[in-house]
């Protein structure tokens, strides 16, 4: 009788978990030469839960820059949020926008 072959053991394959994270979207707020500023603070914290801090400095970068990235959030809710917020500043008379795009 042959001796039976040694047992060749491979390490298992490791077990990756696949939890699929859904892509991100950004809300950004541009900057008009019309809103007032303190209207900018009250919408972001009203919409996006900021502080008035986070608020204040998220406004001033879209006023200095143009615009500012204000949180990111799954599709749906990124264009939800910004489409509340831009309707927020129509009700008044503002140019106010908020835009969505895809985290890269
Ligand atoms: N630029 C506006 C002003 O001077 C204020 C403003 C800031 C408007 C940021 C929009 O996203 C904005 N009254």
């Amino acid at each position: 009788m042959k001796p039976a072959p040694a047992t060749v053991t491979r390490p298992r394959a490791r077990t990756l978990p696949k939890v699929a994270r859904p892509p991100l979207h950004k809300v950004i707020l541009l900057n008009d030469d019309y809103t007032p500023r303190d209207f900018v603070v009250r919408v972001l914290k009203a919409e996006f839960r900021l502080s008035e801090d986070q608020a204040h400095r998220v406004m001033i970068t879209a006023h200095t820059k143009g615009s500012c990235v204000v949180a990111v959030f799954i599709k749906e809710i990124a264009e939800t949020k910004a489409n509340r917020a831009t309707e927020a500043g129509r009700q008044q008379g503002f140019p106010l926008q908020f835009t969505t795009e895809p985290e890269e």
